[in-house]
């Protein structure tokens, strides 16, 4: 007996087999990194847009007090780990000087035409120790080569650019959006460039990448790359259980959002939309918590500073965070298990807060148990798992029971095949299905005890656990309170009247209430407003409607003014960018002239016939 047992430790000893497709060292590497900032800092910045057409003017950048490193200082104070800056939107604006395109930061008066925005936030990123990261759009509405083969030679040039100038890239961004309709050069077309994995020609741009940058995370590139989009830009992964192993390939995923809900841009009074700092805990464990790392957007305003209220909300959750990882109830607990295999694989390896070592049973063992013994009682309502996701992803689903009042009481479900947690549902009490990475599961109320249980109850092969933590979640932190600049440029509604289609809706337009909206079944339809004296306006902002649904979300426009009610002049017309993943506020600038009616014409809609506004305001020049 005594002698079997030598023998099966030594022989059980060894590692397993990597299980599937693992994640290579770079993708290690930056799934540890969590979360990380986006700054969206360009000409939209300057004209209220979250997509700009591409003929902007590039004499409008011209930030009076920018300061890379006060920025970098504060992402860097809240926790973050990095930061990835859209070095190039749709717009094609280069806000670096690059031999590729006229249509760069060269050309604006900041710093005299010698600056580099791109360059300033390397620099602070790297004298901060700090990842920077880029992104660089493929759509390009400014050039006059795209959608033809000549834009190719200016996208790989730009790659070239900011992969060879600028120092280490952890990350690069490749998005997928691509409208159609833009400036193109002075053409004003509507460009289709088929598909976008053929025409960018994504397997060699990855090929380039790869020699100019081995160690850089590629975002996108119609999953050619290292991570793709966890499928929504309100920061959460939109499934869970959720599988890095996909195919033969291991694709981390990213969730995106901004801090702000008025979009990825800096716009004019957008301090009072800030995000609160609960929620921002929530799109955290709807994204980190589900085994996704979270990229979080704070955009520069006109001056080059970051809101202030964003930043307050920024830093209240960073507190929050940081509360909640402080202390790790299960650190040095006591582990028995059903089985391992040899003592370097027990079950101690999870709480020893290193994340390398793990514990694993025999090979074949898919739904071995493991029992926690903590040094005194403590109460948490967290539970946070992880996988040694080197040896690939293994497990389906887990249970988690404690010991209170004299028995087992189960605190985490077990998952069943076939469910699925999506949006922020499921945040609290959400079941246990795959671990990866890491899986954070807040529990519907705290849990006091000494003895915790894990079951993994699927598996693919042997599970490799290297932590089990119970944390505790702190009470949520308030934004630090900063004065809502309201926008001194919306006129007030008060007495106006209207007219046209569903006319007797078109109130709930400028109620100042997201949640009640101008409607009417048909496409195109307008309304009519009667500001009943003359007002000087240059710009209109339009939120689409918030209920969630996109059918009938209005999507093109035409807006008309007059003097006499009579006679209409059309001063703006086109398309509201992005709004299917980020229905948020967006505002039209005009040259300013002076009306007394104006017509909103909604011309093309989302998914199916019908308008809809939730809300529009009127601007009127302010300085
Ligand atoms: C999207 C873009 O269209 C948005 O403007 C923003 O840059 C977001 C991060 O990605 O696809």
């Amino acid at each position: 007996m005594g002698l079997l047992s030598v023998g099966t430790i030594m022989q059980a000893a060894e590692a397993p087999e990597p299980f599937g497709p693992v994640p290579t060292e770079q993708q290690v590497k930056w799934l540890r990194m969590e979360w990380y900032a986006f700054v969206h800092f360009g000409l939209n910045t300057y004209t209220n847009k979250e997509w700009g057409y591409g003929d902007e003017s590039p004499a409008m950048f011209n930030p009076s007090d920018f300061d890379a490193e006060a920025i970098v200082k504060t992402f860097k104070g809240a926790g973050m780990n990095g930061m990835i800056y859209t070095a190039k939107h749709h717009d094609g604006f280069c806000t670096w000087p690059t031999q590729s395109t006229e249509h760069n930061i060269t050309l604006s008066p900041w710093k005299d035409g010698k600056g580099d925005v791109v360059r300033e936030f390397a620099n602070a990123c790297k004298k901060h120790n700090f990842a920077f990261g880029t992104y660089l759009s493929p759509w390009d509405r400014n050039c006059a080569e795209y959608g033809k083969p000549g834009y190719l030679d200016v996208y790989y040039k730009q790659i070239e650019e900011l992969l060879t100038n600028y120092g280490p890239i952890f990350e690069i961004w490749f998005d997928g959006a691509m409208g159609g309709d833009g400036y193109y050069g002075g053409a004003r077309q509507n460009r289709n460039i088929g598909k976008a994995d053929t025409y960018y020609n994504y397997e060699q741009v990855v090929k380039n990448i790869r020699k100019l940058q081995p160690d850089c995370i590629i975002w996108g590139a119609a999953g050619r790359g290292d991570v793709t989009w966890a499928g929504s830009e309100k920061g959460f992964a939109k499934h869970y259980p959720l599988w890095n192993a996909q195919g033969d390939k291991w694709l981390s995923l990213e969730a995106d959002t901004p801090i702000n809900h008025r979009g990825w841009f800096w716009h004019p009074g957008q301090g009072a939309n800030v995000k609160k700092p609960q929620h921002l805990m929530e799109v955290y464990l709807s994204s980190v918590g589900r085994g996704a790392n979270l990229i979080l957007n704070l955009a520069p305003d006109r001056d080059g500073h970051l809101d202030p209220a964003d930043v307050a909300a920024l830093e209240a959750f960073g507190k929050m965070r940081s509360k909640l990882l402080s202390k790790d109830y299960a650190l040095q607990a006591k582990v028995s298990t059903s089985e391992s295999r040899g003592r370097k694989f027990d079950g101690s390896q999870m709480t020893d807060g290193d994340i390398e070592s793990y514990w694993c049973p025999n090979d074949g063992t898919t739904t071995p148990t493991a029992e926690l013994k903590l040094a005194r009682p403590a109460t948490f309502d967290v539970v946070r798992l992880r996988e040694q996701i080197r040896l690939g992803q293994r497990v389906e689903a887990f249970k988690v029971e404690a010991w209170v009042d004299g028995k087992w009481q189960t605190i985490v479900e077990p998952g069943q095949p076939g469910e699925k947690e999506t949006g922020f549902n499921g945040v609290r009490g959400g079941k246990g299905h795959t671990i990866g990475h890491q899986v954070m599961r807040w529990l519907p109320q705290p849990v006091t005890t000494d003895r915790v249980r894990l079951s993994i109850t699927r598996a693919k092969a042997c599970p490799c656990i290297s932590e089990f933590s119970l944390l505790r979640m702190p009470a949520a932190e308030q934004a630090k309170s900063v004065a809502a600049q309201g926008d001194p440029s919306v006129l007030n509604s008060k007495g106006w009247t209207f007219s046209g289609f569903a006319a007797e809706l078109a109130p709930l337009a400028f109620d100042g209430n997201p949640a009640t909206m101008w409607q009417h079944s048909k496409t195109p339809s307008h309304f009519v407003v009667d500001m009943q004296k003359t007002h000087v306006l240059n710009a209109f902002s339009y939120l689409p409607r918030q209920d969630g649904k996109t059918h009938g979300m209005t999507t093109r426009y035409r807006v008309e003014l007059s003097l006499d009610g009579k006679n209409w002049k059309n001063v703006a017309e086109g398309e509201f960018g992005n709004l299917r993943a980020n229905p948020v506020e967006q505002t039209i600038s005009f040259p300013a002239q002076k009306a007394r009616y104006l017509r909103f014409f909604s011309t093309a809609a989302l998914d199916g016939s019908g308008s809809s506004v939730a809300e529009l305001k009127l601007h009127t020049p302010t300085k």
